[in-house]
């Protein structure tokens, strides 16, 4: 055998050995659908906000749509660079019309329920398949969704109370808007 063929079998040897588990690589692919259905969710709702006057709300829900595209990218990576192939999926149009700000808040709120039942399965599918290492990156998303739970939560509870108060929802907005700049600051997630 040449040099060329031996680097070549070498090439496929290694390849072969650091491919990503099948089931793995289809459950992070479904998951980095969910991570872009999040994030044009958001920008759909922030549309909304900031066409209806609600500035706070949009600057919120505009960083919260880039956050949710950034937590895709990371899958993207992860999956290229473990051997697998990330898929970019095609998305469909999210809703443009909303009743009121709380409904935002609960769609959001339920979406992100349901982020986190996604999430546990695809790290019940790292267990069952035995991939520790996946399961370990997984973990950085099992912690982003408690704090996004609790934030949709906390904010929902507010709106619970404002109830249809054009001062307070005023308020609302103004507030979110200092919390989004802290957020922006910390470079923390929503
Ligand atoms: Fe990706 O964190 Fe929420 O959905």
């Amino acid at each position: 055998m040449n040099t060329e063929a031996t680097e070549s079998v070498i090439f496929e040897t290694i390849k072969l050995i650091t491919m990503m588990n099948k089931k793995v690589e289809k459950a992070l692919n479904d998951q980095i659908r969910v991570e872009a259905e999040s994030s044009q969710a958001y920008l759909a709702m922030a549309c909304w906000a900031e066409i209806h006057g609600f500035s706070g709300t949009a600057a919120f829900l505009y960083r919260h749509s880039d956050e949710e595209r950034l937590h895709m990218l990371k899958l993207v990576h992860f999956v290229n660079d473990r051997g697998g192939q990330a898929v970019i999926p095609e998305l469909k149009q999210p809703s443009r019309t909303y009743k009121s700000l709380n409904a935002i808040f609960q769609a959001l709120h339920d979406h992100e329920v349901r982020v986190t039942a996604e999430i546990n399965s695809v790290v019940d599918t790292c267990l069952k398949e035995k991939d520790y290492t996946t399961h370990n990156f997984m973990q950085w998303y099992v912690s982003e969704q408690i704090e996004e739970e609790t934030l949709a939560r906390n904010i929902l509870d507010k709106l619970k109370l404002i109830g249809s108060d054009k001062g307070g929802l005023y308020i609302f907005d103004r507030d979110l808007e200092s919390t989004n700049a802290a957020l922006e600051g910390g470079g923390k997630g929503a």
